[in-house]
């Protein structure tokens, strides 16, 4: 665990000036005159430096970071062994092209996302670069072996912003407003969202499943399908935990259906979720898993992991890309892996739930505007009951003018989330959850 200092960082809160400071405000104007407004900014405070669990901003303050970019992060921000294996991989060659001359980095990330992922059954991985384009390319194989062309997805889901993962998205603002025409044979059934089911959280999850298998067998035919895609845990729709059983009930009945079940663990996996892979509370073993994110401690990598008969499918040269599998990236992919491993993060994460939740318990006691606390291992969120950004919104509003950065999610944009860096210290830790309390607090009494 990290404390005292990371990459000469104190890992302690400081506030120099309020935040975002003059020297941000003024690359703020900049950002506006010169970047594309549809990029959104959530904190503007710009960064400098930043290592284990702290942000250092351009006026020298120094935040708590609750967010990990994302669940990036999740070995801690310029990890020491990400770090050290970038430098000395980009002192020996920086590209190549994997499909022109290889090289054994993208074939080591390979095996140990085979061996990690769940399953015992042998498997292949093909590596890409962003999470929407590992989504993306889970699609191609499942349809191509299957030779059926359609998909399912949840209502909540999101999987991406590219054309074809835009239309999995579930959400329209901002994600997909004025940006179709969607990809086609894409078809919406229910999440077992246990919160919000009409007839309460007991039946949810034998409702939900029942709407499931009539929308695949009524709307769109069974043999049809190629896929069913699925978050354990779903990210942006809020930390939408499936009601329990849901999902190995979806995930037999599609074996029986000779469905494909892809499950995306871009935000969900890597020690995030306490397990490497959410999958493995649920029980489920997915056909096909897609990864990103918190695999390459800040690299831009993603891979799509699966059964090796599924995966070989494929003809020689219907997967790739220039960058996919990049020889930097891929070297920091193999020291974030070593890194969980050598620093037991997924304990690590299992200990932050056990922390936050108390904490986060305490105030859903406290302020009846709490729906639900809810989530797993480093991915902890809180839902409002109103469903509007309003509260949220002020709350994460208040943090970031506090020095924590948080960010918020969900379908209604009503859902606070937490994501710290797996290496963060039980300092810094409670001293984020102190902030909160008292952001709650300013905003809610
Ligand atoms: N699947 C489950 O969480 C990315 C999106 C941020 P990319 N989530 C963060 C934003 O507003 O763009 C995500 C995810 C799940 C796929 C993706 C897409 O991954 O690497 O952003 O393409």
């Amino acid at each position: 665990m990290t404390t005292g200092t990371s990459q000469g960082i104190e890992q302690r809160r400081v506030l120099r000036t309020e935040i975002p400071g003059p020297r941000s405000r003024e690359l703020h104007a900049r950002k506006v005159a010169a970047v594309a407004s549809g990029v959104g900014t959530t904190l503007p405070a710009y960064v400098v430096r930043a290592g284990g669990g702290i942000v250092v901003d351009v006026d020298d303050n120094q935040l708590i970071d609750f967010g990990s970019g994302i669940a990036v992060t999740n070995v801690g921000n310029s990890a020491p062994r990400v770090v050290d294996a970038v430098r000395a991989q980009v002192d020996d060659f920086t590209h190549t092209c994997f499909m022109i001359t290889p090289y054994e980095s993208y074939v080591a990330v390979a095996e140990r996302l085979n061996e990690l992922t769940p399953g015992d059954h042998e498997k292949r991985t093909a590596l890409f670069n962003s999470g929407a384009e590992a989504v993306e390319n889970a699609v191609k194989i499942a349809r191509h072996h299957t030779g059926r062309s359609a998909v399912v997805a949840f209502d909540h889901a999101y999987h991406g912003r590219t054309n074809l993962t835009m239309a999995l998205t579930a959400k329209n603002m901002p994600y997909k407003h004025r940006f179709g025409p969607f990809a086609g044979e894409v078809h919406r059934v229910p999440m077992a969202y246990p919160y919000r089911w009409p007839s309460g959280s007991a039946t949810c999850a034998d409702e939900a499943f029942e709407a499931f298998t009539a929308t695949v067998r009524v709307q769109v035919g069974s043999d049809n399908v190629a896929a069913v895609i699925v978050e354990p845990i779903q990210g942006e729709g809020g930390f939408i935990v499936p009601a329990p059983g849901f999902l190995r009930r979806v995930a037999q009945w599609c074996a029986a259906e000779g469905i494909l079940l892809i499950v995306d663990e871009i935000q969900t996996g890597f020690c995030r979720t306490g397990d490497w892979f959410a999958s493995t509370h649920e029980g489920i073993v997915p056909d096909l898993i897609t990864t990103a994110k918190g695999i390459a401690g800040g690299l831009p990598l993603a891979a799509v992991t699966g059964r090796a008969e599924i995966m070989d499918s494929v003809h020689v040269g219907g997967l790739g890309g220039t960058y996919g599998g990049n020889p930097v990236a891929c070297a920091a992919a193999l020291a974030a892996i070593d890194t969980m491993q050598a620093e037991d993060l997924c304990g690590a994460a299992r200990r932050i739930e056990s922390t936050m939740l108390t904490r986060l318990a305490a105030l859903a006691a406290k302020f009846d505007q709490v729906g639900e606390v809810r989530g797993r291992g480093a991915m902890l969120a809180v839902e409002f009951a109103e469903p509007t950004p309003a509260l949220a919104g002020a709350v994460s509003a208040a943090c970031h003018r506090t020095g924590l950065i948080t960010l918020t999610a969900g379908t209604f944009g009503n859902v606070l989330r937490f994501l710290p860096p797996l290496v963060i210290g039980d300092d810094l830790l409670i001293e984020g959850l102190d902030i909160l309390d008292a952001a709650f607090q300013e905003v809610l009494s």
